[in-house]
């Protein structure tokens, strides 16, 4: 999937004649704009950093470059998602940070239709003890890439899987005693073993094949 996004070029004039401006990927001229606003749709689809500036020609043959730009460029949907819809750069766009501090990681967001930038409490495993015992998360129903894992535990040691969602298949695993239900993208599990027990924990998992 190629990335798209806008060059844009702000002139200052100073009593300065502008003739126009060029837009450059790295030493190769990519277009000419002879008048404002200066701006060059790109699309890109080679992985990696690209580097892009603006070069004005003013008072017939003068010139004066940008500061040269970094765009990096990738094509897995978990950097689209961190990099090009939130923003994130660098380590905070790495799956195991957490650039909002909500103690949610960025990977688990992901999963669960959350954002990197905001508070995701609301879409984590929740309890809901009214009719048995439910347990219900969030997931984001578009991810392919990434499996949903609801794992149990009776002491909080040995935990055992007793639900999985294959994000690229749809397909479902689910544990005898379970039952599950997908409805607007939020998962309810009620599980008949664990009202026999006087503790039960689960985690939810996200395993992430990209
Ligand atoms: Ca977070």
């Amino acid at each position: 999937m190629p990335a798209t996004f806008n060059l844009t070029a702000t002139v200052v004039e100073n009593d300065r004649l502008i003739d126009r401006v060029e837009f450059y990927h790295g030493l190769t001229r990519l277009t000419e704009d002879l008048s404002p606003p200066y701006t060059f749709e790109v699309n890109e689809d080679e992985i990696g950093t690209h580097i892009y500036t603006a070069r004005v020609i003013y008072d017939t043959n003068h010139l004066v470059d940008s500061k040269p730009q970094a765009i990096p460029i990738s094509h897995g949907p978990y950097d689209h998602w961190a990099e090009t819809i939130h923003g994130l750069s660098g380590n905070a766009a790495i799956p195991m940070a957490d650039a909002d501090g909500d103690g949610v990681v960025n990977l688990i967001e992901y999963a669960i239709g959350g954002s990197p930038t905001s508070d995701d409490g609301p879409r984590l495993p929740r309890l809901d003890t009214d009719t048995g015992t439910q347990i219900l998360f969030n997931i984001d129903p578009k991810r392919n890439d990434v499996s949903w894992v609801l794992e149990r535990s009776f002491d909080m040691i040995a935990y055992t899987e007793v639900y999985r969602l294959d994000g690229a298949t749809g397909h479902q695993q689910i544990m005898e005693g379970l039952q599950v239900s997908i409805d607007g993208g939020i998962i309810t599990a009620l599980d008949n073993q664990a009202s026999e027990e006087t503790r039960v924990f689960y985690q939810l998992v996200i395993e992430n094949e990209g």
